[in-house]
């Protein structure tokens, strides 16, 4: 039990989630060394949306609700922090999810397939039993995807993605929205838009910003995403955390 004065509070809670998801085989155990990573990086960030994950927000946002076949891509670690707000926000935009794994076992998408229906999903994509098809570029199981999913979407948003898939899906012509508290990851750098951000905050950030968007007319929302510069936007990111490193902001 980790007492709510405790001045890490929010830190050790995501912690413990991550934790009971690893016990419950939602988490693949490299997911607990990602996290680790993906705190570093946080407590460089102030533990806070910056402006500049603010701005990328808002162009997801606008590409996500342009997009003739969006889909929101979740792993282990975005289910094991995030299960509600993905739905939620696959409910909001009416639009698939998808089970997409790096470390994929049958017993994993299945436990993640359940606890994102236990939370309302209602189209829930890659599991075992569909059509799959192969994304160029990469080789073995890491290839492979729905048919009627990733495979087919126009604008992909993929938390926490690998290089290599983010490499591929970019070259397969997908508009590839990632969050990735690593503004120096492959993933990051290869992206259309990059949000800079946990996922824990970005979710609910993306949540509130396709609501506020919901009625805009389509040319407002193409000169949102024309007018972000998601290579300026990592390079913000970059030096917000320059300056804490060095303690100027001290
Ligand atoms: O569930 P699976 O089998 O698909 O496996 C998922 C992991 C994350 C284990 C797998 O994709 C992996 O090994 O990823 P990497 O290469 O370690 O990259 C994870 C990236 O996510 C790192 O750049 C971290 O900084 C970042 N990250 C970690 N936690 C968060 C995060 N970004 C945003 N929000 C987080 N909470």
């Amino acid at each position: 039990m980790i007492h709510k004065d405790h001045p890490r509070y929010e830190s050790l809670r995501l912690r413990a989630k991550i934790v009971d998801a690893y016990k419950n085989g939602i988490l693949a155990d490299s997911g607990m060394i990602a996290h680790g990573r993906g705190e570093a990086f946080d407590y460089l960030l102030g533990e806070q949306s910056t402006e500049n994950a603010k701005l990328a927000v808002e162009a997801a946002a606008a590409a996500l609700l342009l997009a003739e076949h969006p889909i929101i891509s979740v792993n282990g670690n975005t289910a094991a922090l995030v299960p509600d707000k993905i739905v939620e926000l696959s409910n909001e935009l009416d639009i698939p999810i998808e089970i997409n794994l790096f470390y994929r076992t049958s017993d994993r998408v299945l436990k993640i397939e359940k606890l994102l229906r236990d939370h309302g999903a209602k189209t829930v994509l890659g599991t075992d039993h569909e059509k799959k098809a192969l994304i160029k570029g990469l080789e073995g199981p890491r290839s492979s995807s729905s048919a009627e999913g990733i495979y087919k979407a126009d604008v992909v948003l993929v938390p926490l993605e690998d290089g290599d898939r983010a490499e591929a899906l970019v070259k397969n012509g997908k508009l590839l929205i990632t969050i990735d508290l690593n503004p120096l990851s492959r993933t990051a750098k290869t992206s259309s838009i990059t949000i800079v951000d946990n996922i824990v905050r970005a979710i609910p950030n993306l949540i509130d910003t396709v609501i506020n968007l919901s009625q805009t007319d389509k040319v407002t929302l193409h000169q949102i995403i024309s007018n972000f510069d998601n290579k300026e936007n990592i390079q913000s990111s970059l030096k917000k955390i320059s300056k804490k490193y060095t303690g100027e902001d001290l």
